[in-house]
């Protein structure tokens, strides 16, 4: 307690002079989150670093540092055992006496993927640094100090399960089994000027002038392996990974992890206007929350989901990003940390290809081919309701288990996914060897399941609306889905032109299928067949607006009844909800091309709230460390937001470009860089005014361009006219050359 109020105290004091040297840090980077005070509670205010499997925590505290870390594939359970994610442990480093520091920062540079800390203490600065590296497979941490020899701390490594621990020398481990999944984390410690030695169970560093701890992770398992356990050994290699590092030195596995990280980040960037002064992150919230808007937050907030996403999900490893990404302290986390179908994990990866980062995709797409094609569990369940293909339930664990309810849908979600990677880069090799297998399996599934009503018409029987109200035959989630899944099917199938009876057989199904599109009598959309909806219902899951968003069946480009009928649906359901249902309804207002709207909604995600108690209604938002909460933590909020936003800016999912199809008015000025669309295509744009000045396309493939805009353009280079619409959108068509990049020019007045 008395620690406490000295802390507080203490940081009081540091707050009144340190205000200029924190800036000055913090405004290194226009893309850092910072603050002028450690962080107090993990999942809210620590700060996130991952390498796509290990990741941790960063506390930032003076007078001991705390590191929780993680490895995504840490999991209780087997098979035929739910299990749940687990906290691998914690790094406590622990520096003694603080009294009298000043001058705080904490940050977290997204340009560079590095965390830090820097305060002044005796006339003393006193740096570290964070990093994952995803080419090393470590964490790394360097303490340093301006002067000799003022580097001394003791360093500890718990177990979260209570395993094993060796130290020796500069080195500590822990090891220890789970269900199924053996575990292993080793440190070591490296100093610059001083002494290392083990002490009992702890390290012990002295008068050394910088220290560099390296942490490597891993179990045995394989996503692949029959068994899920490796044959690799994976033990010595996690010693053999910690000595590589060691002998390549923290400059080098920092310039590289730079390197690695940029070559993906740098390939999107976001400008918004002007921006107004830096503030810590935590302030820059609480001022909008109140209404203060600042453009900074919406970038931060749009390239904090690209962060997360290359932090929690690289190629190489087949397993998502879990309900958390993978930072996680607790054994016994919300929904065991799971892979959710219905809703969360596609969430996670709805930013993949829009926002540049398609290689990220691949953890997701390659789960899904496992479990679907070469380990049989969901391939058994589909089994047991007497169909070929493969479904699976709501609730997943990393072995193949499923449970909780049916959620057979969830297998034509997830191929979405595998189509839509397909459409954003068409390679031929990929949708024949992956996404065609798993797509034709889940329509098998279908074609055995569907039944046809009184009116010949193809229903899938006795589903749910996710997680709502009445289970019945033709529910609009179901119908919606699985028009989808055959409508890409199809596609897939001739694109490939392997498999003509089989894309005939879905044609013919296809000819005669309710689609779930239905206007019920208050003007609202169907979400069951035979129950009427209730306009006071707030409910978070909007499960029968799939087709709106992310599936394309819906928008008022299409057909307006049903677009307005989405929209009445909306309106009824309200702007709340838990922190990925306000992220989702963003989507939705962007695809029925309400900018305004959409920015509405982006800003209920962005309140700032400290609750972490379970919350089903209304209480989302995001922390002080911009971790979103449905609450609790999940970080379906915030890769989903970075996803909407993109779809706010661009639009690709009707075979044309679509260029700031739902820009709010707050964006009056701006510029984003390198979105992806369908087909191929990178793009650049610029607005003024909140009116279309330019964009550059990049074609990759030499396909079509067919250009959506609210003013006419021309083409540099090319003699295309901009040809009105019913609606009064200008639409520019032309042949493109494959690397080339097309200039586009605002011409005439908006519509
Ligand atoms: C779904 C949602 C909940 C929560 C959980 C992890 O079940 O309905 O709100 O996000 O996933």
């Amino acid at each position: 307690m008395m620690k406490k109020k000295m802390t507080a105290a203490l940081f009081a004091a540091a707050l009144l002079l340190s205000h200029g040297a924190a800036e000055a840090k913090a405004g290194a980077s226009d893309l850092a989150l910072w603050y002028r005070q450690p962080a107090s509670e993990g999942m809210i205010s620590a700060l996130p670093i991952g390498n796509g499997r290990i990741g941790a925590m960063v506390f930032g505290g003076v007078e001991e540092e705390h590191l929780q870390f993680n490895d995504k594939t840490l999991w209780m359970g087997s098979p035929v055992e739910r299990g749940a994610y687990q906290n691998f442990g914690d790094v406590y480093i622990h520096f003694g006496n603080a009294d009298g520091f000043d001058s705080y920062t904490r940050y977290l540079n997204l340009e560079t993927a590095v965390a830090g800390v820097e305060y002044k203490r005796k006339g003393i600065t006193y740096t570290r640094e964070y990093f994952a590296s995803h080419p090393d497979e470590v964490i790394a941490v360097k303490f340093s100090a301006s002067k000799k020899g003022q580097v001394s701390f003791k360093l500890r490594m718990e177990d979260a399960r209570k395993g094993t621990r060796t130290v020796e020398g500069s080195r500590m481990s822990i090891a220890g089994k789970l269900t199924l999944l053996s575990y292993r984390a080793s440190v070591v410690v490296l100093t610059e000027g001083g002494t290392c030695r083990a002490e009992g169970e702890s390290i012990v560093v002295e008068n050394a002038t910088s220290a560099t701890l390296l942490l490597a992770a891993a179990t045995d398992y394989d996503p692949a392996a029959p068994s899920y356990l490796t044959n690799k050994s994976w033990s010595d290699d996690l010693a053999a990974t910690l000595d590589k590092a060691a002998a390549k030195g923290y400059a080098q596995l920092k310039s590289e992890h730079v390197q690695d990280y940029r070559s993906l980040f740098d390939r999107v960037s976001l400008n918004i206007g002007t921006l107004k002064p830096q503030l810590p992150t935590d302030e820059l919230l609480k001022t909008y929350s109140q209404g203060v808007y600042n453009p900074r937050l919406d970038v931060l907030f749009f390239q904090y989901g690209r962060y997360l996403t290359i932090a929690s999900s690289r190629e190489g490893l087949d397993l998502p990003s879990n309900l958390q990404g993978l930072w996680n302290n607790s054994n016994n986390p919300p929904w065991g940390g799971d892979i959710h179908s219905d809703i969360n994990i596609q969430m996670n990866y709805w930013l993949a290809e829009p926002a540049n980062l398609s290689e990220c995709h691949m953890p997701f797409i390659r789960y899904v081919y496992n479990e679907a094609v070469v380990q049989p569990s969901w391939r058994g369940m589909a089994a047991e309701l007497g169909c070929r293909g493969w479904a699976l339930k709501a609730q997943n664990n990393i072995f193949g288990y499923s449970d909780w309810a049916w959620n057979r849908p969830a297998n034509g979600w997830y191929c979405m996914h595998l189509w839509d990677k397909y459409l954003f880069n068409p390679d031929e090799a990929y949708l024949k060897s992956t996404a065609y297998p798993v797509m034709k399996s889940a329509c098998e599934f279908w074609l055995d399941r569907l039944f046809a009503d009184d009116n010949g018409e193809w229903l899938a029987p006795n589903e749910w609306s996710p997680e709502h109200g009445p289970v019945e035959n033709g529910v609009a989630y179901a119908q919606q889905i699985i028009a989808d899944l055959f409508t890409g099917t199809i596609e897939a199938g001739k694109i490939l032109r392997t498999d003509s009876a089989f894309i005939r057989e879905l044609e013919k199904k296809l000819s005669k299928f309710d689609k779930g599109l239905h206007v019920g009598n208050q003007g609202l959309l169907r979400e069951w067949k035979y129950t009427e909806e209730d306009p006071s219902d707030k409910h978070r899951h909007i499960s029968h607006l799939i087709a709106l968003h992310p599936g394309k069946m819906i928008s008022p480009l299409l057909n307006r009844e049903v677009a307005e009928a989405a929209k009445k649906t909306l309106e009824a359901r309200g702007d709340g909800g838990t922190g990925w249902s306000r992220v989702w309804k963003v989507a939705f207002w962007a695809r029925l091309l309400d900018g305004n709207r959409a920015h509405l909604l982006l800003k209920n995600a962005l309140n700032l709230t400290a609750d972490s108690d379970m919350d089903y209604m209304n209480k989302g938002g995001v922390y002080e460390n911009l971790f979103d909460a449905h609450p609790p933590f999940q970080i379906d909020g915030n890769l989903g937001a970075t996803a909407c936003m993109a779809e706010m800016l661009l639009q690709s999912h009707l075979g044309e470009i679509h260029l700031l199809p739902a820009l709010p008015d707050a964006w009056t000025d701006g510029e984003v860089k390198g979105l992806c669309a369908r087909g191929a295509f990178v793009v650049d744009v610029q607005w003024k005014g909140n009116r279309l000045l330019s964009a550059s396309i990049r074609s990759g493939q030499g396909r079509a361009c067919r250009l959506r805009t609210n003013v006419p353009v021309k083409v540099s280079g090319l003699s295309v006219t901009s040809e009105k619409d019913a609606l009064g959108y200008y639409i520019t068509t032309f042949e493109t050359e494959a690397a080339k990049t097309y200039k586009v020019e605002a011409t005439g007045k908006a519509m």
